[in-house]
């Protein structure tokens, strides 16, 4: 035996895989069923998995996604769910000296039994649950059983012992993903399940049980850490730990021969130990950079724990670091205060969007991140914001984002509402955010912890006061516990598990109707959209970082087909309604599709022009707020993503497909802006160019006026070097008078050498106003991944190119009279080729 452990040992160092199989019986590995309490009729499940699609996989239920499913649904969460599993441990499992059952997640209120011992009692999805389970378990054969209860008798029970109604129902009493009962983009399904992996654990002797490496020190020459391992089982002698950082993946491209090593032991003392610290130096730190400023490097960290060098390894963690450094910066100056982070000494200007589970039952959700967040990457977003009515991600969602050099605005999962302060609750958010704090701070992308999602904008401006008639004593209660949480325990767990990275109580501070909120803080300007202000008002309510604004755009028609019956395929239906969670969302929409574009009746039309319009707002309030910098140094825009399909504020849908707005981020975000700003009673405008990069660069300026049939009138160009890290007028334009403007618009680019690097249209009037010509489109393949647009006639405005599922790489675009070529992403095979629609305005405004 001893043997076959050192050879298991010695392989472990190269293979570190091998722990899993050797080390761990993983519950996704086992044969689970489910059954409703009563019904005696299991069905098969998985893990990790959620109980309505145990129970849609099952064909006991229809798709809750489909139609208006969502209401027939809802006896789903009133039940009690047992889920169960028999696994068989053998001779050698059993004789290790410790077994440990570990749930990484369990959705929520949850018992668990051991041959029909109860060994545990969740209480909160976000915490990891561990219990000792050897004395529960035998050799051979034995039974795992977990049994889910509805959550809505203890949060009653919760709600009643409190003097007053806390608002919106009674969810804050349970640590459970906020938008499982229900938001303004997604439906109600209050899932149960074991929503992550789970295992069961076999060791000897001491193990890891957390490692924490503090940057303290960083200059060219050397990071300095501060790193302390804490051990479990402690109680052995002699043991060694061993750090080790590595430079795998990028000691090859900077010429060294061998990797970077750096390794540190220490011995125990005889009687054990439970905390070993040390100082370790990186010399030379290579930086993690977001990916528009400079490369992604990470560093391998392992640490292991020995009986004596080179000897029996008890226990072994991996993972990835980057040497970073990032600082919220809030300085009072002329006019308020600013709020930027800095990345390694550099201000940054935040380009991104807010963050929700890609998928609404949350175990799916890790299968989709990576598609939502290449496409990020690719719109030129540095930041992306993990909201707090949501989950905290799966572990892949952050090293993605350490890969892609994306930067995390991370909230805690506490959402627009206030929440208790009893000692029960406190201990349990307590024990959540340890866990998640230490599972995650190792991660360079994480920029900020926030403490919650308008909070302090909702206590201040939404008259909960009045609405749930709080006396004076009850404010004090309520606002009380909302301090003791978010500016007691929160800030203090993180100055011992986290010091070093900032923390925000709420976002934001300051609701969007006081003035404050433009000069101070982040801001979640919301005039727009839920105030109906027109969209020129953004720019003029311009703060110091917007990290919430957005807009409602329906999903294309091919996509509202995959989720609503054919009968249904109007505004008015049940399942567009049930589709639709804003309670005037779709009147919202017309509203402001009424002032600037033609208000088409059929669904098709509608979903196009939507997406024009959601594309036309938050185009207009990001190149403000760009051109705002650097009193303005963030833009983060309400929604990158969907939970299920949807119309909602997302800039792509459901099932991957970008909107239009997706398209016009691509050059709002890239690091070089243009934009044309008129003077205002002059008949000339100003170039404007924004710089997010730190260099400078020599560009040629092209200037081109066109008319509607597409025909150069003017055109002239200019070289000139663009600032680094700036927003200023390079060139004045003298532009038409206004009988020749109504017949024409302005084209500005950039250019390096051939290569088109930014681009800006400014057209006179509404896009209904506008005076289009007649075109005719015609589209066909060229190749497998390749698409060939013919445009006759006049300009053709906002041109949609379909091509079935796949996505066409640039689109909704305006196109002169000729001929374009078009890449198609992941393109299909010869023989099915999707027939290809094509789009425009001008037939919409020529039909009117
Ligand atoms: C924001 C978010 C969400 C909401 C969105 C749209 O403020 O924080 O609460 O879904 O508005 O209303």
């Amino acid at each position: 035996m001893k043997q076959l452990y050192a050879l298991f040992y010695g392989s472990l160092l190269l293979f570190c895989s091998c722990h899993a199989s050797l080390d761990e019986i993983e519950l996704s590995a086992l044969t689970w069923t489910a059954n409703m309490r009563g019904a005696e009729q299991p069905f098969p499940a998985t893990v990790p998995g959620s109980i309505h699609t145990d129970l849609l996989a099952a064909g006991l239920i229809p798709d809750p996604y489909y139609g208006s499913y969502e209401d027939s649904l809802q006896w789903i969460d009133k039940a009690y769910w047992e889920y169960e599993a028999a696994f068989e441990l053998s001779a050698s499992q059993w004789n290790r000296e410790q077994i440990t059952l570990e749930f990484d997640g369990l959705d929520t209120y949850a018992e668990v039994y051991l041959n029909g011992h109860l060994v545990l009692q969740a209480d909160n999805m976000f915490r990891q649950w561990s219990v000792d389970a050897k004395p529960f378990l035998r050799k051979g054969k034995n039974a795992l059983q977990v049994v889910f209860e509805p959550v809505w008798e203890r949060t009653q029970a919760a709600a009643s012992v409190l003097p007053y109604t806390l608002p919106e129902g009674n969810r804050m009493h349970v640590r459970k993903a906020a938008y499982h009962f229900g938001w303004d983009w997604g439906p109600t399904f209050v899932t149960a399940g074991i929503w992550k992996e789970g295992r069961l654990r076999f060791s000897d002797g001491p193990r890891l049980k957390d490692i924490h490496l503090e940057l303290t020190e960083l200059n060219p020459d050397q990071a300095e850490y501060h790193v302390q391992v804490l051990l479990d089982n402690p109680s052995m002698q002699g043991v060694f730990v061993e750090v080790e950082i590595r430079l795998d993946t990028f000691y090859q491209d900077i010429g060294m021969t061998e990797p970077l090593v750096e390794i540190r032991k220490s011995q125990g003392s005889s009687t054990g130990f439970e905390k070993w610290e040390m100082q370790l130096h990186v010399p030379k730190p290579r930086l993690w950079w977001t990916h528009d400023l400079g490369e992604q490097t990470l560093y391998d960290v392992e640490v292991r724990l020995r009986d004596k060098k080179g000897g029996k390894l008890y226990d072994h963690k991996h993972f990835r670091m980057g040497i970073r450094q990032i600082e919220l910066v809030q300085e009072p100056d002329s006019t308020g205060q600013s709020f930027y982070f800095k990345l390694n000494g550099v201000p940054i200007f935040a380009r991104g969007a807010n963050y929700i589970p890609a998928d609404y039952f949350p175990h799916r959700s890790s299968l989709k991140i990576e598609n939502v967040l290449l496409e990020a990457k690719d719109l030129n977003m540095n930041m992306l914001r993990v909201w707090g009515g949501g989950i905290y991600e799966d572990d892949r969602f952050y090293q993605l984002c350490d890969t892609l050099g994306i930067l995390v605005w991370q909230d805690f999962m506490f959402a627009n509402t206030m929440y208790p302060g009893d000692s029960a609750f406190l201990e349990n958010v307590r024990e959540e955010v340890k866990h998640q704090v230490k599972r995650l701070r190792h991660h360079p992308s994480i920029a900020l912890w926030c403490g919650n999602n308008e909070i302090s904008e909702g206590w201040y401006n939404w008259g909960w006061q009045r609405q749930f008639g709080y006396s004076a004593e009850d404010s004090a209660r309520i606002y009380g516990d909302y301090q003791r949480l978010f500016e007691g325990l929160i800030p203090d767990i993180l100055a011992n598990e986290d010091p070093s990275r900032p923390y925000h109580p709420s976002s934001p501070m300051t609701g969007w109707g006081r003035k404050e909120s433009l000069l101070q803080g982040d801001v979640h300007y919301w005039g727009v959209w839920w105030g109906m202000e027109p969209f020129e008002r953004y720019e003029e309510k311009i703060g110091r970082f917007h990290s919430e604004h957005g807009f409602q755009a329906l999903p294309m028609m091919s996509s509202l087909q995959r989720f609503i019956p054919e009968d249904e395929l109007h505004l008015g239906s049940a399942s567009m309604r049930s589709h639709q969670k804003h309670p005037t969302g779709y009147e919202t929409i017309q509203a402001y599709m009424a002032r600037e574009y033609p208000v088409p009746e059929d669904l098709e039309s509608f979903a196009y022009v939507s997406q024009l319009l959601q594309a036309k707002g938050l185009s207009k309030a990001t190149r403000a707020h760009r051109l705002a910098k650097p009193y303005t140094m963030g833009s983060l825009y309400w929604q990158l993503n969907d939970v299920w399909p949807v119309t909602s504020w997302s800039s792509m849908d459901y099932f991957g497909r970008p909107k239009a707005l997706h398209y016009a981020l691509k050059s709002d975000f890239a690091p070089l802006m243009v934009q044309l700003r008129m003077l205002e009673d002059q008949d000339a405008g100003e170039v404007w160019i924004v710089s997010d990069r730190r260099d400078t660069v020599e560009l040629s300026l092209h200037f081109a006026f066109m008319d509607f049939r597409g025909e150069l009138l003017e055109k002239d160009e200019r070289i000139i070097n663009i600032e680094p890290m700036n927003a200023k007028v390079y060139a004045q334009l003298p532009v038409y008078t206004e009988p020749e403007r109504k017949n024409s618009f302005v084209v500005l680019q950039l250019w390096d050498e051939d290569v088109l690097l930014a681009e800006y249209r400014h057209y006179w009037d509404k896009p209904k106003d506008l005076p289009l010509q007649p075109t005719f489109q015609s589209a066909r393949w060229v190749d497998n991944t390749t698409i060939e647009l013919s445009t006759l006639g006049g300009m053709a405005k906002d041109v949609y190119v379909e091509a079935g599922d796949y996505i066409v790489e640039d689109n909704f675009f305006d196109a002169i009279p000729g001929t374009t070529r078009l890449r198609v992403r992941k393109h299909p095979k010869d023989d099915a080729r999707p027939e290809i629609k094509v789009r425009n305005l001008n037939e919409w405004l020529l039909r009117e």
